[in-house]
């Protein structure tokens, strides 16, 4: 296992710990109905279309938002596969979900870029890119660690390191409940269902 992959799954560990004592009480339904969510919060960014669009925009939709970059060689086209294979699976009761892709590398994924790229998955996905500034404001809400990778790169080519869980959110815009990388499509799709009913 490289360096760099072990890292990423200790942060994603480390996440994963926040993110279970941050929640309480216990999920019986994987809805939580009380206490304060502390993943999520406003966004305002670029979708693939040119236009700003804000965290308030899906409210009554489930946002499912997950963070990545086109360039991204693995782990965020095999994500995104999977979201579009739950949606899939989810039929009709998908038109509740609001799929999202925040880039977090927002000096290559340009509007264009994050266009081409959700093209090859499914239609339903909102991919959304912004300045540093915005992304980074987007990022830190959601919990969410990125950064350039170590290693031989130049200007345009390199490669980032970042954490991979997928976010449910209720249409409120509240946290819901996260999906760790390598989640089945199935038990994506399942999940989705219990708490979107
Ligand atoms: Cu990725």
């Amino acid at each position: 296992m490289s360096p760099r992959l072990l890292i990423l799954i200790l942060v994603a560990f480390a996440i994963g710990a926040v993110v279970a004592v941050s929640v309480q009480p216990p999920m019986q339904s994987g809805v939580v109905r009380t206490g304060k969510a502390l993943i999520g919060g406003p966004f305002t960014l670029t979708n693939q279309k040119g236009e700003r669009v804000s965290d308030t925009d899906f409210r009554g939709k489930y946002m499912l938002v997950v963070f990545g970059y086109t360039y991204c060689p693995d782990i965020c086209p095999a994500e995104l596969q999977l979201i579009s294979s739950a949606l899939d699976k989810l039929g009709t009761s998908a038109d509740k979900v609001a799929p999202i892709f925040i880039t977090i590398d927002p000096q290559r994924d340009t509007v264009e870029q994050i266009r081409q790229y959700i093209a090859n998955f499914s239609p339903r996905i909102v991919g959304l890119t912004g300045t540093e500034e915005e992304i980074r404001a987007a990022a830190s809400a959601y919990r969410v660690y990125y950064t350039k990778a170590d290693g031989p790169a130049s200007a345009d080519s390199y490669l980032m390191d970042h954490s991979t869980f997928i976010y449910l959110m209720n249409e409120q815009g509240e946290y819901v409940t996260h999906f760790p990388y390598g989640v089945t499509p199935e038990k994506l799709a399942e999940g989705i269902a219990k708490a979107a009913g």
